[in-house]
């Protein structure tokens, strides 16, 4: 069997596009899963090989072709714009936004099967399309969505003996109970913390999202659309963010899925990543206090550049490669637009949406002045009553679990390398460039 970029094995799209023209023109090709079997780690058992015989390929043949120039910026400037990494689940373009194997969120929102018509992407989905590179179908999700219920209380297993080629098994194994099981504990966590340590038992019936939210205590339908789309659009956002990246690295030192998770989250808690969507709310409700829910533009832009004055950071906003919108953003307004558009926060954050750019733009030195996921996220889980913006961090964790162990998983099967870049020091670097200028004519 042929697997991505691969005609034989894609289905076009056009036939889909047929029930779907919405789409447009922006989608060139989508590959629906073909096959019916609705066991997904039979389906990687077909994939594996194919794609470990692509990587031999392409290291034998192409291992020398040099990627782009490296410059002393690069380096100095923590390997921004430096293409360093192999991450098979998602692509962000600068402009555009994440793309999960290939498609955009509006185009997830389409393909991906949902718990009801015209809703949110069911999460489980999402995690087939990121370990297949195809979309699943409503039976496959389905299947997927009991099996991560059932592993919800499945004791670990230890496999000690295995070949190389096949340690993509056992971590498939980790990462799918790891997946199944954080909901559990964090819900725990959040119960335990906020809610005097009643905690409340998964519900098997339900989807991943909806039977996150009715463990945290939120049985509202529309909070579990809100989980639904939060966990599908937080999974991912290719490798090079902290915590993909340091669950990638600490993967690759062959540390098992649950030792790499618990490091990608400690990378996801620090302020200028994950726990932004905390600060978020935080500080759009410092706001509140200070100036009231009905604060003028004005006010606004005044206590933008009190924020900046203090040395501190608007959070949610700038992006280390967007360039524009998060289309995170887009979709978490497009929710709110259509089931909360009177709540006050909401509105704040609107203002903000047309207050802040322009401001981060006067300062001169921001590459990218517009909202990132974390400047909508929290207004929608405090509508809903998840008022605990400490617990924000978290929600993003998990969701982050689907993308970090996909891509542990193909870590394994594509025997991935330990990570270890060359680093220099200044003198290596002042004498570098010396002899440089000095040999330039
Ligand atoms: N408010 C104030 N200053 C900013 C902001 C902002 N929102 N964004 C960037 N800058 C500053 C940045 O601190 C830097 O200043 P200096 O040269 O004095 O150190 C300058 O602008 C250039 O930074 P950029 O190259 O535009 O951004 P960089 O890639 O270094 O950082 C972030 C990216 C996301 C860390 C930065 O935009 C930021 O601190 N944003 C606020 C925190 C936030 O929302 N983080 C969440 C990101 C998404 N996530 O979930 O991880
Ligand atoms: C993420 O979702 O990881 C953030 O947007 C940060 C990033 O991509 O660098």
């Amino acid at each position: 069997m042929v697997f991505f970029r691969s005609v034989a094995a894609f289905t076009r799209l056009r036939s889909r596009v047929g029930q779907q023209s919405s789409l447009g023109s922006s989608v060139r090709w989508i590959q629906m899963q073909s096959s019916t079997d609705v066991d997904l780690k039979s389906q990687l058992q077909e994939l594996i090989p194919e794609q470990q015989d692509r990587l031999k390929k392409l290291k034998s043949e192409h291992g020398k072709v040099q990627l782009g120039n490296i410059t002393v910026d690069m380096v100095i400037g923590g390997m921004r714009g430096m293409t360093g990494l192999l991450w098979e689940t998602s692509l962000l373009d600068p402009e555009e936004g994440i793309r999960f194997r290939g498609l955009s969120i509006p185009e997830c929102q389409k393909v991906l099967p949902v718990a009801q018509s015209g809703g949110e992407p069911l999460p489980e989905g999402l995690l087939w399309l990121l370990l297949t590179g195809k979309v699943p179908s409503k039976e496959q999700v389905e299947a997927l969505s009991k099996d991560l219920a059932n592993r919800a209380a499945v004791p670990v297993c230890i496999i000690t003996k295995i070949f190389p080629s096949r340690f993509w098994e056992p971590t498939y194994e980790d990462c799918l109970n790891l997946i199944a099981r954080v909901p559990v504990v964090a819900a725990y966590v959040y119960r335990r913390m906020y809610k005097n340590g009643d905690s409340i038992p998964s519900d098997k019936s339900l989807d991943y999202g909806a039977n996150f939210s009715h463990m945290l205590g939120f049985d509202d339908a529309k909070m579990k659309e809100l989980m639904r789309l939060y966990i599908t659009i937080h999974s991912d956002h290719e490798g090079g963010n902290v915590s993909a990246h340091t669950g990638h690295l600490v993967g690759s030192a062959l540390s098992d899925p649950y030792l790499s998770f618990a490091a990608a989250l400690n990378g996801l808690a620090g302020p200028l990543h994950g726990l932004a969507n905390q600060e978020v709310l935080l500080w759009i409700k410092s706001v509140v206090e200070e100036c009231g829910e009905n604060i003028s533009k004005d006010q606004l832009k005044e206590y933008v550049w009190k924020t900046l004055n203090s040395g501190k950071v608007v959070p949610g906003y700038g992006h280390g490669v967007l360039r524009k919108t998060d289309p995170r953003y887009v979709c978490q307004r497009e929710f709110a637009l259509k089931h909360l558009p009177d709540d006050p926060l909401f509105q704040l954050v609107s203002k903000l949406y047309e207050v802040v750019p322009p401001v981060l733009t006067e300062l001169g030195k921001v590459k990218n002045p517009w909202p990132n996921v974390d400047a909508h996220s929290g207004v929608l889980l405090n509508h809903y009553g998840l008022t605990e913006a400490r617990y924000y961090t978290v929600l993003f964790g998990v969701s982050r679990s689907l993308g970090i162990c996909s891509q542990l998983i193909w870590d394994r099967a594509l025997g991935l390398a330990l990570e270890r870049p060359k680093s220099v020091t200044m003198d290596w670097l002042e004498t570098y460039c010396e002899k440089a200028k000095a040999s330039s004519p």
